[in-house]
C-alpha cells in the first residue's frame, strides 16, 4: 500500500533493524527503542489489522511470533514475552498495517504491561450471554 510506513519498510524504501524475515512475514525493532528489545512482527501483504486479515496469513504471523519468542528465551537471556496487538483506532492502533508487538521479559525487569482496568458493570453471567458465539 502506497502510503503505508510498514509497506515501505518491507520494500526497503525506509530503513529498519531487521530481526527476521521469511516468505510471508517481516520482524524489526520498534522505533521506540523501549522494553529492552521491542519487536514488531508484520505480514508482507498489507492488511489493516486482525479484523481484515486472511486467517492463513495471520497463522504465518503467529508462527513467526513463536519463532522469535522462543529465540528470545533460548538464546537472548529472556525468560518470557508479552505479545500485544491493537486492532482498530478505538483499540489504540496507530499504524494501520497489521502488527504484533513482542516485549521480551525477565524477572525483576520492572515492566508493567497489563494495566489495572476498572471493574465491569455487568456480571460474568451477563457478559457471557452478551459475547458468546451462538451456533
Ligand atoms: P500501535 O500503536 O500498536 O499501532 O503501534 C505502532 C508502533 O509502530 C509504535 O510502537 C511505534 C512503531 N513505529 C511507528 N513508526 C515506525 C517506524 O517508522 N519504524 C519503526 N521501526 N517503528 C515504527
Amino acid at each position: 500500500m502506497e502510503d503505508c510506513i510498514f509497506c515501505k519498510i518491507i520494500k526497503g524504501d525506509l530503513p529498519s533493524y531487521k530481526i527476521y524475515e521469511d516468505k510471508d512475514t517481516f520482524a524489526f525493532l520498534d522505533i521506540s527503542n523501549d522494553a529492552n528489545g521491542h519487536i514488531l512482527v508484520i505480514p508482507k501483504i498489507h492488511y489493516t489489522n486482525v479484523l481484515d486479515c486472511d486467517a492463513e496469513v495471520l497463522a504465518s504471523v503467529v508462527k513467526t511470533i513463536k519463532k522469535i519468542s522462543n529465540h528470545l528465551v533460548e538464546n537472548c537471556g529472556f525468560s518470557g514475552v508479552n505479545i500485544l496487538n491493537a486492532s482498530g483506532k478505538d483499540a489504540e492502533q496507530s499504524v494501520f498495517h497489521l502488527h504484533f508487538h513482542i516485549l521480551p521479559r525477565k524477572e525483576g525487569d520492572g515492566m508493567k504491561t497489563f494495566p489495572k482496568l476498572k471493574q465491569n458493570e455487568f456480571t460474568l453471567d451477563e457478559m457471557c450471554e452478551k459475547l458468546r458465539i451462538k451456533e
